[in-house]
């Protein structure tokens, strides 16, 4: 993708374009938003393959078939992360005929070309569409969004393998890996994870998963990984087998991000859930098998506005760990559903109304609260699952953006849990502890400045007393190719910024350092150094003590590694 989105001052000209459009909130509310930030919420959508159903519009302009197909590419790979697979509004603004017609060809041309101050990128003079790509996309948002198919439970049965059935499985550990220290590594750009042992670094198997795959879970007993791709497809891994594997494997939708799996003692790897982008809907399957048993669908209306919304999302997904629930973030009706899986024919759900559009989180360590990004409303939702009740709303900086967070003890505020923004500077921490700190609780006790915005991930471990801060999405390449480490004894301190891209020794590449991840011990923290799929990328092992370079691993399988997930990190949900 060419880079460069300019401010030009016709930009400021077309900026009032949308502004009478019927808003559900929009990232384009607030000013200044950076490429980056609109590049991360705008990834390609894996929808742009499939068949949908197409109403005709008379009053659209014409299109002939290729020119549609042409456009709804263009629009699945550019435009439905901000905007929505049913141009409905997400993080952008709604594109429905009845605003579009409005417009007109010329307005809506104008607007596609040149972008806004607030946010709209600017397609055309970027150099990324073309102006007969740019008069393509505006006559097909004048035309009725073309729907995509639901995916049912006779769809996902179709997808569903059992590669080795659990009686054909090893009865114990076939393998002399410390499989608690081992790291699942995604390889985004090549449809695989890399499995990493933590003590050797050795990769012990490269293992075919969907495509982009997003996260890694760990099941309750440690045993098995759930990888899940933005394609929907779920890889079960078994890492008792001699080289871990798959062992099953389905898809549960057409586009998704999370997976999650029964964590309570009475339920361990008995359930996993996964939610999808597309249709907007979670499914509970038989954790050793994938075996899909229940669908639940998540449309419904907004917490505000309490409108309609005909796609919402279901974003992160954390299981507790004292009760048989699952909590599930809705981003566009900013609903979190607390469901409690101990009868599944009679499954019973809490709706806890937060705030749009909810994204990622993690818990508190004490485990009972759990805090999510509510990105584009600036605050952070902390849901009390003692109580299954919001226990507040708290207000951050600008889009929000935890990762799972960060836990650790303030020397003045007492237990905090921490979150970095992507859209400024600041980490914000929060208080944790309602009962000695009350006073402090549910507040940003304190704003740290790290290095920029564009920060995505933060991590710290119950043993370190250092909060790493990534910024793989700032513009400036100093500063996403490096990380900040603060020292939580004493927050005064300057922070330090360790050159990890430099430490990577690899050639030309855009090096974005992402995703701090802490082995078993808590004495090393593991690095993605992420280029493009046709130059080097590595991971860079830091001493947690001494702040020193420890390891690079390197290899031409390791192919734009990003997430990591250390297996007992995972499934204690350490952090
Ligand atoms: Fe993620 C977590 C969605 C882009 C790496 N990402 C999540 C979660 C969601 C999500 C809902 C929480 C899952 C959970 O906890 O159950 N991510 C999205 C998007 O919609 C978005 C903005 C655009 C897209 O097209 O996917 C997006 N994410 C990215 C990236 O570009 C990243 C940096 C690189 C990549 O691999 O694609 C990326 N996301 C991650 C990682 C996590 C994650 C590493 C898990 C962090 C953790 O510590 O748990």
């Amino acid at each position: 993708m060419k880079a460069g989105i300019k401010w030009l001052p016709v930009a400021a000209v077309v900026a009032g374009v949308f502004a009478a459009a019927p808003s559900i909130g929009s990232a384009q509310d607030k000013k200044g938003v950076t490429e980056p930030e609109i590049r991360y919420q705008a990834g390609s959508s894996p929808l742009a393959g499939e068949e949908m159903h197409q109403n005709i519009n008379p009053k659209a302009p014409p299109m002939t078939k290729a020119e549609f197909d042409k456009a709804r590419q263009i629009y699945f790979e550019r435009c439905a992360g901000c905007h929505g697979v049913l141009r409905k509004g997400a993080t952008g603004k709604p594109l429905t005929p009845d605003i579009t017609l409005e417009r007109g060809t010329e307005i809506l041309k104008t607007f596609i070309k040149y972008g806004s101050p607030a946010g709209m990128p600017n397609w055309g003079t970027s150099g990324d569409l073309t102006d007969a790509e740019v008069d393509l996309m505006a006559r097909y948002i004048q035309q009725e969004p073309p729907t995509p198919p639901e995916f049912g439970m006779a769809d996902m049965k179709k997808t569903w393998k059992v590669i080795v059935p659990p009686d054909k499985r090893p009865k114990k550990k076939m393998n002399d890996w410390d499989i608690s220290n081992l790291f699942s590594v995604t390889l985004r750009d090549t449809g695989e994870v890399a499995l990493i042992d933590g003590a050797s670094k050795k990769i012990i198997n490269i293992v075919k998963t969907g495509y982009a795959v997003h996260i890694s879970r760990t099941s309750a007993s440690g045993r098995y990984l759930y990888v899940i791709g933005r394609d929907a497809k779920i890889n079960l891994i078994d890492l008792w087998m001699e080289t871990p594997d798959n062992v099953a494997e389905i898809r549960i939708g057409l586009e998704a991000r999370s997976v999650e799996t029964s964590k309570n003692k009475k339920f361990s790897d008995v359930y996993a859930v996964a939610g999808s982008y597309w249709p907007p809907q979670y499914v509970i399957m038989k954790g050793e098998t994938l075996e899909p048993l229940k669908i639940q669908s998540t449309r419904g209306t907004t917490v505000d506005a309490q409108e309609y919304h005909p796609e919402p999302r279901v974003a992160s997904i954390v299981a507790t760990h004292d009760k048989p629930e699952f909590i599930i973030n809705v981003k566009e009706t900013g609903k979190i559903l607390v469901v409690d899986y101990s009868d599944i024919d009679n499954l019973k759900t809490t709706e806890i109304g937060a705030a749009r559009f909810l994204h990622d989180g993690g818990w508190d360590a004490s485990k009972r609260y759990f805090l999510v990004a509510a990105n584009q409303s600036n605050k952070i939702a902390v849901v009390d699952s003692k109580k299954n009740k919001l226990a507040a709303l708290v207000d951050v900086g600008k889009i929000p953006h935890p990762g799972r967070g960060a836990n650790f003890v303030h020397p003045k505020f007492g237990p905090v849990w921490a979150t970095g923004h992507l859209g400024d500077e600041t980490i914000a921490l929060i208080g944790t502890d309602p009962e000695k700190h009350k006073g402090n609780a549910w507040k940003v006790v304190q704003s740290l400045k790290a290095q920029g915005g564009g920060n995505l991930f933060i991590k710290t471990h119950p043993k370190s007393s250092n909060l790493w801060v990534d910024t793989p999405l700032n513009p400036d390449p100093k500063i996403s190719q490096s990380v900040a480490v603060f020292d939580l004894k004493n927050l005064d301190k300057p922070f330090q910024v360790l050159p990890i891209g430099d430490w990577a020794g690899i050639g030309e590449g855009a090096k974005r350092i992402t995703q701090p991840e802490y082995n078993k011990a808590g004495d090393e923290v593991w690095f993605s150094v992420w280029s493009a799929k046709n130059q080097e990328s590595a991971i860079v092992v830091v001493d947690d003590k001494t702040r020193k370079l420890k390891a690079v691993i390197k290899d031409p399988k390791l192919i734009t590694p990003t997430g990591k997930f250390n297996v007992y990190n995972t499934q204690n949900d350490v952090y």
